[in-house]
């Protein structure tokens, strides 16, 4: 009977594919058939990562080995902004944050960690191995030498030092949460790499397998030229992350203070909870940060990126300009989000 009902699902994403269509003009999330494994994750890196998860969502694969296989795609990158040649701080070090969830409410998270490669996967050892949640610091790169990780020298990215030395020249001692002249997308504004692909410091990931169960990961290395010991939303279960197996799952990106304010990522689920769809969800609570931070709100990025438990996904940002990756049966795309300030 289970094997039959298996065979009907498969065949009929075999034959009508799984996302639909191009975007159009209204940014719509593509709709994709309920019980078939989907995977959306943050900004353009997130088409490569999503091959990773693919690979093992597509073969019937646990969520949380698929977000934990995907991320690490990014963060090995030495073109994107997330692993070890990020942004350093203010004082020339580069400084990573992660964490990951399961369909159990398991979860793990480091932050502050450096010189270490794979922090996500650091953050599944925390989930696995130990009894805490959250590792930072010397503390987090203890544990993650004893479990094997090798201590890796940093080496910024061409474009990571070159944006740090002209940092240097300013020097401004404060983190630049705000910054006008980017219009309003502050420190988190995608930098165009010098081979033209856009950049991003963070990627977040969630995904439903088979079996209809939702993990997700988020790993960055948060703003660029932060106060040393900063900590954005990224590595906090409820701001950067939250998957609830019964509700859904969301991820957060852009100005992690303001994500971690509104407990985003958990707010958007539990509207989910209570029947809203996941861009719906994502909305209300972009507007619970406008809200807040009122005429500052013109100032700064905030995204979130939501899957409900039909597989459904939805995200909504402050500002235009974010989008998302989503791979699920045969097809892969960006999609781009809808945002509350239009221009
Ligand atoms: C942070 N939320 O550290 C992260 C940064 C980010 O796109 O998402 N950038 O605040």
């Amino acid at each position: 009977m289970v094997h039959r009902r298996k065979f009907i699902q498969a065949s009929v994403g075999g034959t009508l594919g799984i996302i639909l269509g191009k975007i159009a003009a209204g940014n719509q999330a593509p709709a994709v058939l309920k019980g078939q494994p989907v995977v959306i994750s943050t900004w353009d890196a997130g088409m490569e990562a999503n091959k990773a998860a693919w690979e093992i969502l597509s073969k019937g694969g646990r969520a949380l080995d698929a977000v934990e296989k995907g991320v690490m795609v990014t963060e090995a990158s030495q073109n994107c902004c997330v692993g070890l040649g990020a942004n350093p701080d203010r004082d020339g070090f580069v400084t990573l944050d992660a964490c990951i969830m399961d369909e159990f409410s398991n979860c793990g998270s480091v932050a502050f960690l450096e010189r270490i490669k794979h922090p996500v996967s650091v953050a599944r050892r925390v989930m696995e191995k130990t009894p805490h949640v959250m590792l930072v610091g010397a503390g987090a790169q203890q544990f993650a030498l004893a479990e094997g990780f090798p201590l890796e020298e940093q080496k910024l990215s061409p474009e990571a030092a070159g944006a740090y030395q002209e940092w240097l020249l300013k020097s401004e001692y404060k983190p630049p949460l705000i910054n006008v002249e980017n219009k309003g997308h502050g420190p988190f504004a995608p930098a165009r790499l010098s081979n033209g692909e856009w950049n991003h410091d963070t990627i977040g990931m969630v995904a439903m397998d088979t079996k209809g169960n939702l993990s997700g990961s988020c790993t960055t290395s948060g703003a660029g030229f932060k106060m040393r010991g900063r900590v954005g939303d990224s590595p906090i279960i409820g701001a950067g992350l939250f998957v609830d197996n019964e509700a859904g799952a969301c991820t957060a990106t852009g100005q992690g203070e303001d994500v971690i304010r509104v407990a985003g990522s958990h707010s958007v689920v539990e509207l989910m909870r209570q029947g809203l769809s996941p861009e719906a969800a994502c909305k209300k609570i972009i507007e619970r940060i406008v809200k807040i931070k009122k005429e500052k709100a013109k100032n700064i990025q905030v995204a979130f990126l939501a899957l409900n438990k039909k597989g459904i996904p939805g995200a909504y940002a402050i500002h235009p300009g974010f989008r998302y990756a989503i791979r699920s049966g045969k097809k892969e795309m960006l999609v781009n989000a809808g945002s509350y300030f239009k221009e």
